[in-house]
């Protein structure tokens, strides 16, 4: 395991340990032991992406510059508040999406014994990272940037998590309704402010940086986290689920997905009908057809021309970018995710 990585987990028993001997709640064994295993189940088994995010473009803003340990400590602090942000909507997520498996494992809310409590559990995430941000930053000059920060992100992510669900009762009325302006503007809000431009403005922050001075780089994480998105919409039908470790639910749930949309821009009359007869049913059957038919339209090819072309506009838009450590955190966080299978 790389070094970053192992110190990145040691931060997180830190933070765990704190969390459950949080002063202001008296913990019983039982509601210590449940929130362990929650956090234990829901927050640290993932890419990690985000999280690492934080302290690698920390790092190349510092140009070369050697960090404190107490930098690379409160750079995991910030990394593991996004990953807690992160674990947060997907808890919920899942309940909402009726999703199977999450990260290789059953969605916790289909774990016994846990079900709608999951929903709480939730809540509990939620509000773990105010006190992870009291605990570590409460000193900083930045504090207050920092947790306008993280409750504009969540508003922004909430509000897209918002129009992803109900869209699908547009769709349901009228599914040529779906066009790719939709799909832009859902996968803006729910995806790409907190995968993408929050560990960057959170590295920013720490280097003492006013996020106001930094438009150009939030749109570009923007339009990087619209390409991460696409990716993930691509993956739920084309990925492989021991891979992706999760089954793709978005033909079932009538998602507005980038599939759809390219479906809908290339398919013929007869084509359009079996799309409307067998999209967003729970029936393996009808999702097969689907399936089918984006096969026969080559949308895995429309992909990787999209794949192709987006990875180049996004290239080209970093080196117009005067500083070049600017660059090199946007580049290595494009790298990261660049022909991604996973
Ligand atoms: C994910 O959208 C967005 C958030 C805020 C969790 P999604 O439902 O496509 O994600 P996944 O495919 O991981 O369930
Ligand atoms: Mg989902
Ligand atoms: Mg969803
Ligand atoms: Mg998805």
């Amino acid at each position: 395991m790389s070094d970053i990585r192992s110190k990145f987990l040691e931060v997180y028993s830190v933070l765990k340990s704190e969390l459950l001997n949080d002063p202001a709640f008296e913990f019983s064994h039982d509601s210590r032991q449940w929130v362990e295993r929650m956090l234990d189940y829901n927050v640290p088994g993932g890419k990690l992406n985000r999280g690492l995010s934080v302290i690698d473009s920390y790092k190349l803003l510092k140009e070369g510059k050697e960090l404190t340990n107490d930098e690379v400590f409160l750079a995991c602090v910030l990394g593991w508040c996004i990953e807690w942000l992160q674990a947060y909507f997907l808890v919920l997520d899942d309940i909402m999406d009726n999703s199977v498996t999450r990260r290789d494992q059953p969605c916790w809310f289909r774990q016994p014994k846990v079900g709608m409590i999951a929903v709480n559990d939730g809540l509990i995430l939620r509000n773990h990272i105010p006190r992870i941000l009291k605990k570590h930053f409460r000193e900083k000059p930045y504090y207050v940037d920092l947790l306008d920060l993280f409750n504009e992100v969540e508003f922004q992510t909430t509000s897209g998590q918002m129009i992803d669900l109900i869209t699908t009762l547009v769709g349901e009325k009228d599914r040529s309704k779906y066009s790719l302006t939709l799909h832009r503007r859902i996968v803006q809000y729910k995806t790409a402010y907190y995968s993408f431009y929050l560990p960057v403005a959170c590295a920013l922050l720490m280097a003492g940086e006013i996020l106001e001075d930094h438009i150009i780089v939030k749109d570009i994480l923007v339009e990087m986290g619209t390409y991460f998105q696409v990716q993930d919409d691509y993956l739920d039908c084309f990925g492989d689920p021991e891979v992706i470790g999760k089954i793709g639910t978005d033909i079932e749930d009538f998602k507005c997905s980038w599939l759809v949309v390219k479906a809908l821009e290339r398919c013929n009359e007869e084509q359009k009908k079996l799309l409307y007869e067998n999209y967003g049913k729970a029936d393996q059957a009808r999702v097969e057809k689907v399936k089918e038919l984006y096969k026969v339209l080559d949308l895995q090819g429309v992909f990787v021309e999209y794949e192709k072309e987006t990875y180049e506009r996004l290239l080209n838009s970093i080196e117009t970018h005067p500083s070049k450590a600017v660059q090199a955190a946007l580049k290595s966080f494009l790298s990261k995710i660049y022909k991604r299978q996973k």
